[in-house]
């Protein structure tokens, strides 16, 4: 880029930072180096306490970390290393957080009422840690720390997914009962569960596909398909293979073509996203699952390829592309604001896994880090690369949208206990990639109000079907309004369990002939729980692709 170039950009920052606008000051580093802010940039804010290898955003401004047990250097009141921080994204600290199990490969998901759940993991140390493997944890958010219910879990589950189904309970799926290299039939866990349980006891309920899908079917993908007809319908891939089950009969009600190429489950692991689900298709689901590998070996060079299946098309195909044309192993998939995608972390070749042996001897599985992420947009099936990191985000990474429209990305720790010098060591360091579309000239859309109060003080209660009534500042007299609800996820190990994103309708928007600048939006929420599962969401209204300077935290439920 030439010096006039980069000149228009320096204006141009600082114009939008006249407005408030852009989160984060422009560093002076960034400015010295000739920056191309149409790839975006990264910036390292802070220290996550506790490696990254779970993230969930909790509160506008807050994400939790779940590590697992081992000697982190947060700690504890009590001296003990913390597994679990909660990280404040205005002061970019972590505070330690209380767990007494190990949260070793765990899940989460929240409950209709708002309320993160989190369950699994592995064996404790006999000493001052204990096993989790059948632990349910509940976030409390009005102490701000967890609480742990032990041998709440019917089995053992190590790697499970938790899904939030459309009546707000949550359904744990599969995961071995110890933790290995890959799956095997004598610890498979071909079963799921149900919290809170239906009829008041906890209970596992096979599901023979976990059978079917080893070895390569540790943390299953799992999705709800949106319907019509009040059915509880999921979408479960592993390994190869992919169903529509409905949780009602209990039966496969279709089973999908195999996606082509190889396998895409732990320990070769690639990555699903439901694409935006949109009201003017009838939310007509279709779902992109990316990379994975072929073999589990060290030098099998990743897939480079995904396959986009629409789930509710009879006799659909799966229509194969080429990842952009670079492979990719534990790639996480992230939406932002405006329904593209940001394929971000993982390996050109290798599988997921712990490092062999140990200091300048260790045999990584995964080596060759992709440093920079794509930017996939759903529409025109194209990709773009974007600037580099220069952090491998290797096993145990994971990356999270935020209110501000920028991405948390953390984790990176292929080692079974803390270590620092080594090539992949255990990370710490937490990064934010601020996305293009924050550095355009397009005027950036400030949500005020939702129904009249003012966002992000509580989370405000919205229903199914409600048409709520937005006020949006905007300099603009020729504002393009687009509107979404986006629930972030749970990520862990490249699998972001209920991640989803619903474009909403704008019934109609027009001047609030009170205030300068300020537009009066009206939205429709989508009609039902299938379609996105009821708990807290983020409403979104971004102006041509420049995103809203917060989302709004909200609670979705039945009236
Ligand atoms: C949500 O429900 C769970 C389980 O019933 C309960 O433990 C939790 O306290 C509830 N949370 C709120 C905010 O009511
Ligand atoms: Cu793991």
């Amino acid at each position: 880029m030439n010096v006039k170039i980069l000149f228009i950009f320096l204006i141009g920052g600082l114009i939008l930072l006249n407005e408030q606008i852009i989160v984060n000051a422009l560093p002076a580093s960034l400015l010295e180096r000739q920056v191309d802010y149409t790839l975006g940039t990264w910036n390292i804010v802070g220290d996550s306490g506790v490696s990254g290898m779970h993230a969930v955003l909790i509160a506008p401004r807050k994400v939790i970390f779940i590590d697992r047990l081992e000697q982190n250097h947060l700690k504890r009141p009590d001296g003990l290393a913390a597994i679990s921080s909660e990280y404040d994204l205005d002061t970019n600290q972590a505070r330690p957080l209380t767990v007494y199990t190990n949260t070793f490969c765990s899940a989460g998901s929240f409950l209709a009422n708002g309320t993160l759940i989190e369950a699994g993991g592995s064996g404790g140390d006999k000493i001052n840690y204990r096993d989790g493997l059948q632990t349910l944890r509940i976030y409390d958010q009005n102490i701000g720390d967890w609480i742990e219910l032990e041998g709440i879990l019917p089995s053992n589950r190590w790697y499970p997914t938790m899904i939030t189904l459309p009546n707000g309970n949550i359904m744990i799926i599969g995961g071995s009962t110890g933790s290995t290299g890959v799956n095997k039939p004598e610890i498979n866990n071909p079963t799921f569960t149900i919290y809170p349980p239906p009829n008041g006891v906890m209970q596992d309920y096979n599901l023979d596909f976990l059978t079917t899908t080893l070895p390569y079917n540790l943390y299953p993908m799992v999705h709800l398909i949106p319907n019509y007809e009040g059915k509880t319908l999921i979408f479960i891939f592993a390994s190869q293979q992919g169903i529509a089950y409905d949780l009602g009969t209990g039966q496969i009600v279709t089973t999908y073509p195999n996606l082509p190429g190889g396998f895409r489950s732990y320990p070769l692991t690639g990555t699903s996203i439901m694409l935006p689900l949109s009201p003017t298709d009838n939310y007509n689901p279709t779902i992109m699952i990316c990379g994975g590998n072929k073999a589990q070996e060290i030098t099998s060079i990743s897939e480079a390829n995904c396959g986009r299946l629409e789930l509710t098309t009879a006799n659909a195909a799966w229509e194969m592309d080429n990842f952009g044309g670079t492979p990719r192993v534990m790639p996480d998939a992230t939406y932002l604001v405006d329904g593209s995608i940001l394929f971000v972390n993982g390996g050109g070749s290798g599988f997921a896994g712990l490092h062999k042996g140990k200091g300048a001897n260790s045999l990584f599985v995964a080596n060759d880090p992709v440093l920079f992420p794509y930017l996939y947009d759903p529409f025109a099936k194209t990709y773009k690369a974007l600037a580099s990191s220069t952090i491998p985000r290797m096993y145990h990474s994971v990356s999270t949208l935020l209110p501000d429209g920028t991405v948390l990305i953390a984790g990176s720790n292929p080692s079974n206990e803390v270590t620092l010098d080594i090539k992949f060591p255990t990370e710490y360091r937490v990064e934010i990639y601020t996305p293009p579309y924050l550095y355009t000239n397009t005027p950036r859309p400030n949500i005020i109000s939702l129904q009249s109060l003012p966002i992000n003080q509580q989370r405000i209660k919205v229903f199914y079907d409600q048409t709520i009534t937005l006020v949006v500042q905007i300099k603009s007299t020729d504002p393009s309004l687009k509107a979404a609800i986006i629930h972030h996820g749970f990520v862990t190990h490249s699998t972001n369990m209920n991640q989803r994103y619903v474009y909403l309708e704008i019934e109609n928007f027009f001047i609030d002939t009170s205030t300068a600048d300020q537009y009066i939006v009206n939205v429709k929420l989508p009609p039902n729980p299938t379609i996105i599962a009821p708990g807290p969401h983020y409403i979104y209204v971004f102006n041509y692709d420049s995103p809203c300077v917060s989302g709004v935290d909200v609670l979705l439920n039945a009236q």
